[in-house]
């Protein structure tokens, strides 16, 4: 417990713990002690009235405090710590433009069920609801709420602990997912006496309870499993999420099956297992009869469960879930067989249920998906070892997927449209939790505030696999990199635009067309500009001896890899969710 004397201007005057009978403490101090005692280690945010003073003496009391250039990348950056390590991350915004700047974070991080606080400081209550005009004025909570797990005020000193405490476990339990947290001006210089204040704290108790899921659910599940004739596991992010990761592979190893990892659970088991059906993912999705979603919901990124995609011609197929959330199930498709608890709980049930006889899936099935995913791979493998000139996506990946394999503890960071889908396809990971990219709403701008929280976080190399379009919602935050110093190597896919750089003005005027970019772009001259290494990529081998310079010295570098600018297809691989004009062209 930090005492203070009585003006918040004196706080950073010491008073050694306990020395004065007087002792007060404040706000500001109520609200790091309190992130301090449920264990919060660093903040992430912008300074500015009125938290300037909270980050400094948040620093002052031993928290990390990163500072970025938009509160975004701040709350991009709180989110993915929140998905790396199970703990909410903490954006720290100021009021109005600032807290709406840190809203589409927490917008995010809900969406993806990542555990997040977004902290504001905000304007003078009595102001704001009179609407009398106040500095920044905005009525921050209200605008918050519907775009977050929960929202919460605090208007008095005394009742900081609480508002910590309910924010950690909105953040946390159940499906986790974005908390806001308003404190007006006001309250950072209320004073109250220090032991009062100190009693006043709450440590989370087991914020995140396992959930059991009921015994004849499990035996429900089994049924429906031993049934089975060509079943198939997908494990999603709330799988990785979960940290469970000896449970899912017993889960996945024990029972046989053929498992699909969506994006962010890629490493969870390593892409190379032998049980792993990516490269044959729109076979096993037509044909699978028996499917287990483990953590992932049968949202657009899994065609709504139903459709060509899931052999719809073939008859219906039949759906296990486990989720921790009970509204999950029939969101999309009948779920027969629902698991609701969290999932080290329901995959060992499972695993204990199967107990040792537990008869493998049918070798006509699991010889059908080797003997196309060995198809596939034998494709893919002379794809990439193509050289051509200008480089290409396959070619660029090609050398990164080496790389990675190299360096199987750094952390992918993931974002673009064709940059997206052909790193997805192409960068086998090795190990959880290492791939981090534009998630449930295929949202372009996490690539930078991601990359911060895996480096402060993990301590291990970063590689952003960028579009150009894409690095540009979140690239001045490669000062943030090179302030910390941090050990991220950033490649820019420079393919001079969106989607590719080739489109023309339909009107012949001057204007270039909308998606694309200046050409021939140097984007590694940002990164010099503030003291880390940028350079130029025009061939996998430059590609790959810039990508090893940077990893061996942990400098922040950029690498501009100039791909061949016809390369990519509009939208990546999901041209299909463009509306189509009716009026055809003329
Ligand atoms: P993906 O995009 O990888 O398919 P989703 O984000 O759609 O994954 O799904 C993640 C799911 O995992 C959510 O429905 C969420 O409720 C669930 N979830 C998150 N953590 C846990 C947990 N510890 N136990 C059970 N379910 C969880
Ligand atoms: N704005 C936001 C916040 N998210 C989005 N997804 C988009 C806009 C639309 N969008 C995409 O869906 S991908 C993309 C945009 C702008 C950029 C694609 O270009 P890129 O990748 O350079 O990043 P490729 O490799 O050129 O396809
Ligand atoms: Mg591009």
């Amino acid at each position: 417990m930090s005492a203070v004397l009585k003006s918040p201007s004196d706080a950073d005057a010491s008073v050694p713990e306990g020395t004065s009978t007087a002792a007060e403490t404040d706000g500001f101090h109520l609200v790091i002690d309190a992130l301090k005692l449920n264990g919060i280690d660093t903040i992430y945010g912008v300074p500015g009235i009125p938290i300037t003073d909270l980050t400094r003496m948040a620093q002052t009391e031993g928290l990390r405090v990163i500072s970025f250039r938009h509160e975004q990348h701040a709350g991009n950056a709180a989110a993915a710590a929140g998905f790396l390590t199970a703990k909410p991350g903490i954006c720290l915004t100021v009021s109005a433009p600032g807290f709406l700047n840190g809203l589409t974070a927490l917008a995010n991080a809900t969406t993806n069920c990542f555990p997040m606080i977004l902290i504001s400081g905000s304007s003078e209550r009595e102001i704001v609801d009179l609407q009398q005009g106040d500095y920044e004025e905005m009525d921050q909570l209200a605008i918050a709420k519907p775009l977050c797990k929960a929202a919460f005020r605090v208007l008095h000193a005394q009742d900081i602990g609480v508002g910590v405490a309910r924010a950690i476990r909105a953040a946390l339990s159940g499906r986790p997912g974005g908390v806001y947290l308003d404190l007006p001006a006001k309250l950072f210089s209320q004073t109250m006496d220090a032991a009062a204040g100190a009693a006043s704290l709450i440590k989370v108790v087991d914020a995140a309870p396992r959930q059991l899921p009921a015994p004849d659910a499990v035996a429900r599940a089994l049924d429906m499993l031993k049934g089975a004739k060509r079943p198939l596991i997908v494990l999603g992010k709330g799988a990785a999420y979960a940290q469970v990761d000896d449970q899912v592979r017993a889960f996945v190893e024990t029972s046989g099956i053929p498992y699909l990892p969506m994006s962010m659970a890629k490493g969870l088991l390593p892409d190379t297992h032998a049980q792993s059906a990516a490269a044959a993912r729109s076979y096993v999705l037509q044909e699978a009869d028996v499917v287990v979603l483990v953590g992932a919901r049968l949202n657009w990124l899994l065609s709504h469960g139903k459709g060509k995609t899931w052999g719809a011609e073939r008859g219906p197929k039949q759906f296990i879930q486990i989720d921790i959330a009970p509204t999950e199930m029939d969101s999309n498709v009948a779920i027969g067989a629902p698991l609701v608890g969290d999932i080290g709980s329901c995959v060992s049930a499972l695993v204990a249920g199967m107990g040792k006889g537990w008869a493998k899936p049918p070798a006509e099935w699991t010889g059908a998906i080797a003997e196309r995913r060995d198809k596939n791979l034998t494709k893919m493998a002379a794809t990439l070892a193509l050289n051509p000139s200008p480089m290409n996506f396959h070619s660029a990946l090609g050398a990164i997927r080496e790389i990675v394999k190299a360096n199987p503890e750094a952390i992918v960071v993931n974002e673009g449209a064709n940059t997206l889908d052909f790193a997805r396809s192409i960068v086998d990971m090795y190990l959880p939790r290492k791939r981090l990219d534009v998630g449930t709403w295929g949202i372009m701008g996490i690539g930078m505030g991601f990359s911060v929280a895996a480096a402060v976080v993990t301590g291990k190399p970063v590689i952003a696999i960028e579009g150009d379009s894409a690095f540009g919602f979140s690239g001045m935050e490669i000062e943030t990199i090179c302030r910390y110093k941090l050990p991220v190597c950033v490649v820019v896919f420079n393919n001079n635009g969106i989607y590719r750089g080739t489109d023309v003005n339909g009107s012949g005027g001057e204007d270039v067309a909308p998606t694309v970019f200046v050409k021939d772009a140097r984007y590694e001259l940002m990164m010099q500009a503030f003291g880390g290494e940028g350079c130029t990529a025009t061939t996998p081998a430059e590609l790959t001896a810039a990508m090893n310079a940077a990893i061996a010295s942990g400098k922040p570098t950029l690498i501009n890899a100039v791909i061949d600018q016809t390369a990519g297809t509009e939208s990546g691989r999901i041209t299909s969710l463009n509306p189509s004009a009716a009026k055809k062209k003329a």
